[in-house]
């Protein structure tokens, strides 16, 4: 407001407004000045990756156009704001989306061929924004997309880690981690020097009265650390409306401090502080469904949470609207138990430096915040050690122990006399050192709490959180099943199978009502559509076989059944299993006669995915592996009939290619281990079919599309209890097959079988925690299953078409729709197209 243009002089600025470019010749016009003045380059010496450069300099330049005007739309209408916090925005390439949403892909793909590149190798030159590890991450950015497409006033905030999740490469057969540098050059960010939050760790809590008497609490002393913005436009699909996501940066806090030991010549230490003070938001945690307890981590978390909430208030304040309307006006949701601290430091600024009583500034508090849990894995849940917490956060803890106290004196008054209740409940774990346990504070702090399937939701309020439904009643708990984008997942994913449906729906517009896909239901029988599709997977898969090729040396044939399995790799999503499997179809093949052997199914198995660097098992499983790739690749009686590839570097852009050359996919954690799984949608929404257990959203899929199109397979979730009990107390007898398996194993048929003993006792001698031997028969007959279903052509592209057709549950527009009704209660507002 200060800074506003007066009357008089507006004149101009409306004179000279800026406009996008409109047209082809508009694009080039831009793409050539980018080239010429922001790169300082020519035609002469103009790259791919400076033709990258400059077009995603032509888009950012429009979207930051929408983005102005999106936001300053926003403030006058002074909407309700949904906050999205989360430590992991897993982005991957962001031009090929800014084209499709703003509906000039068209343009750029004929500007840039007449200023001779190709479209497909400008996109290739993109390096992926990998800030998060996996679903979790993926998450949030489909949800963004979604947030922006459906006109919702929303916000996310990060962290602008300096390296993203680790580049895998594979030695020997091995992981090796590489960091992943990817800040050089990065168009679309915007710097925002002048928006920055100190944040303040350390010191001590100085108790005292103000004036009036009343107690006050100052946190004082300890050091500051500068947090910078950098914002990332959000472009919607189809609309104008371009959303923002702030990402923090770290920073030495005062120059001032510095230069009085530059001066008084300790110029080393300065510089020493510059560094440590960046090293808060330098590196992304690699762990997926696990929590380790750093202490640089409980700095990340504070810092992200601490300048984020500053940022929200400074907003909100601006308004001039009284306190109480603040959950009027922002709702914020908590990712996971990361930004639980958020919940502390609201309460905070509202007693400490605003001055509210506790009582009203906690309504406010807990009718601000939502709070969505992503696992049920006891590994997985966080707690920080309230000595740590204490050193870091002292104002905080106290705050802490305040919430706890009266949250506890609350339970007492409803359950009189259930001393092991308030044990059981505390926010603080009374064991040695004590813990904070997060995940109830979360939940004392927020009025919902959502699971991300509807078996996750009843699993989380039957057991972790169980005591919590009967303090707080049924209704604050709930479910949003999760969803994807179709317009990453399935329309820029698969550009030729999103063109072939909208010839059948006769539009575009499933990409934003995705449950017009069930339209294509009615073309079933249709000969000539039937045969497209099965041609696009074809074609699918031959990119697929190309890039296996040029980056294993393996070659795999595209009409091979192509079964795949990539994602994190864990104990509980079983990859283990699978290449149990691959070892007892290989041990089948080798067993058979030349004439018997020919009448099998020929199987492609494609593995990827990253192990966490600590996550010792995971690492076993890559290198068994490849080790098993190894052997059965070069079988001379095995040729076609079985390929086994680990596709190096997992992440989203290969996801993109990898997803829409799948026949099958492999989704088969242990029962009530998964909470929902994501590329369980993105497979099926790419006609493929899927193997998998009774596992977080793998059953809603099932209901959807119903039995027959789907191969399940296992124990379920509620005799996992029992049958883990008789492994350690009964008699634990494994599967023959799967003996015989490992049997081959440790001859040495793979390569040193020490090196894979850990998988085999893991299984045979210490209790089978992950249920493989219990899941094995039916795993193995169930792909028999899969190879036969495969041999009938004609049934399965019935079985991938119906399937698809009836997908558009699992949108992510459907999830933030949700979302926005029953938690956030906020609403879309539209932005005028620019005249
Ligand atoms: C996860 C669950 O494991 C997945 O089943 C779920 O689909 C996603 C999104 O809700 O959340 N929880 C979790 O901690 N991760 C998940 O993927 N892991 C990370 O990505 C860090």
């Amino acid at each position: 407001v200060e800074a506003s243009i007066p009357e008089p002089q507006r004149e101009a600025w409306l004179k000279h407004k800026t406009h996008g470019f409109k047209d082809k010749d508009g694009f080039e016009r831009e793409v050539v000045r980018h080239v010429e003045t922001t790169l300082a380059r020519s035609m002469f010496n103009c790259d791919e990756s400076a033709a990258y450069s400059a077009c995603s300099l032509a888009f950012r330049d429009r979207l930051i156009l929408e983005w102005n005007r999106t936001q300053q739309r926003q403030t006058y209408n002074d909407s309700k704001r949904l906050y999205y916090l989360s430590l992991e925005f897993l982005m991957g390439r962001a031009l090929d989306n800014a084209m499709l949403n703003v509906g000039q892909k068209d343009v750029a793909k004929a500007g840039l061929a007449e200023l001779g590149f190709r479209i497909e190798d400008v996109i290739e030159q993109e390096h992926d924004a990998a800030l998060g590890n996996g679903g979790l991450g993926r998450l949030a950015a489909c949800f963004l997309d979604s947030l922006a497409s459906l006109n919702y006033p929303a916000w996310g905030y990060g962290l602008r880690y300096r390296y993203g999740i680790f580049k895998q490469e594979i030695i020997d057969g091995y992981q090796v981690e590489v960091p992943d540098y990817w800040l050089d050059f990065n168009p679309w960010e915007f710097p925002r020097h002048d928006v920055t939050v100190d944040v303040q760790f350390y010191g001590y809590v100085h108790k005292t009265t103000d004036e009036s008497g009343k107690a006050v609490a100052r946190w004082e002393g300890g050091e500051t650390v500068k947090a910078v913005a950098y914002d990332v436009p959000i472009p919607g699909y189809d609309t104008p409306t371009t959303n923002n996501l702030r990402l923090w940066s770290s920073k030495a806090a005062s120059g001032e401090f510095d230069f009085q030991k530059f001066n008084s010549g300790d110029y080393e230490s300065s510089v020493a502080d510059q560094q440590r003070a960046e090293t808060i938001s330098a590196v992304l945690y690699p762990n997926d469904n696990l929590d380790r307890g750093k202490e640089l981590r409980l700095k990340q978390q504070y810092f992200w949470v601490a300048a984020s909430l500053y940022d929200i208030v400074r907003r909100f304040k601006k308004t001039k609207r009284a306190w109480r309307e603040f959950p009027d006006q922002v709702a914020i949701q908590l990712n996971d138990t990361h930004p639980t601290l958020a919940i502390v430091e609201l309460q905070r600024i509202l007693i400490d430096l605003e001055g509210l009583e506790w009582d009203e500034a906690w309504n406010i508090v807990t009718n601000t915040f939502g709070y969505t849990n992503h696992t049920v894995l006891p590994e997985a849940l966080e707690k920080w050690s309230v000595g740590l917490v204490q050193h870091l956060l002292p104002r905080h803890l106290q705050i802490i122990y305040d919430i706890n106290l009266f949250f506890l004196q609350s339970v007492e008054r409803a359950f009189p006399d259930d001393r092991d209740l308030l044990r059981r409940v505390s926010i603080i774990e009374e064991s040695q050192p004590k813990m904070v346990r997060m995940a109830f504070l979360a939940i004392v702090g927020s009025h919902k709490v959502n699971g991300v399937a509807e078996l996750h939701s009843d699993l989380i309020k039957t057991t972790i959180f169980k005591d919590f439904v009967a303090i707080f009643g049924p209704d604050k708990f709930t479910n949003v099943t999760n969803g994807v984008t179709p317009r990453r997942w399935l329309h820029q994913a698969n550009p030729k199978l999103s063109e072939l449906i909208a010839s059948k729906t006769g539009d575009q517009e499933y990409l934003k009502d995705l449950s017009h896909l069930n339209k294509i239901e009615l073309h079933l029988k249709d000969a000539a559509f039937r045969k497209e599709w099965a041609a696009i997977k074809h074609a699918n898969k031959v990119r697929l076989a190309e890039h296996i090729k040029t980056t294993t040396g393996v070659e795999v044939n595209p009409s091979a059944l192509f079964d795949v399995q990539v994602k994190r790799i864990h104990e509980y999503k079983r990859q283990q299993m699978n290449i149990f499997g691959v070892i007892h179809r290989y041990l089948t093949l080798k067993s058979l006669s030349p004439e018997e052997r020919k009448k099998y199914q020929p199987r492609v198995s494609i593995f990827g995915g990253k192990a966490a660097p600590g996550y010792w098992m995971a690492k076993q499983i890559i290198h068994l592996i490849n080790s098993v790739g190894a052997v059965v690749n070069n079988d001379k009686d095995i040729g076609d009939l079985l390929k086994v590839v680990f596709v190096e570097d997992y992440n989203v852009s290969k996801a993109e290619m990898i997803i829409p050359a799948s026949d099958i996919s492999e989704h088969i954690s242990t029962a009530g281990t998964e909470a929902s799984g994501t590329s369980n949608m993105k497979f099926v929404l790419n006609g493929g079919l899927i193997i998998g257990t009774c596992d977080g959203a793998n059953i809603e899929i099932t209901r959807e599309i119903g039995e027959n199109n789907i191969f399940l397979f296992g124990n379920l979730a509620e005799d996992v209890e029992d049958l883990r009990h008789s492994h350690t107390y009964g008699s634990h007898t494994i599967d023959p097959d799967l003996a015989r398996v490992f049997e081959e194993i440790e001859k040495g048929t793979f390569g040193d079988s020490k090196d894979f003993a850990a998988l085999i006792t893991a299984v045979r001698d210490h209790g089978d925690y992950y249920l493989v031997s219990d899941d094995f028969h039916s795993y193995i007959e169930t792909h028999a299953l899969v190879d036969e279903a495969y041999k009938n052509q004609e049934e399965w592209i019935t079985k991938c078409i119906t399937s698809v057709a009836r997908m558009g549950f699992f949108t992510s527009d459907r999830c933030i729709n949700e979302y926005a009704d029953g938690i956030w209660n906020i609403e879309p507002l539209a932005v005028e197209p620019a005249s």
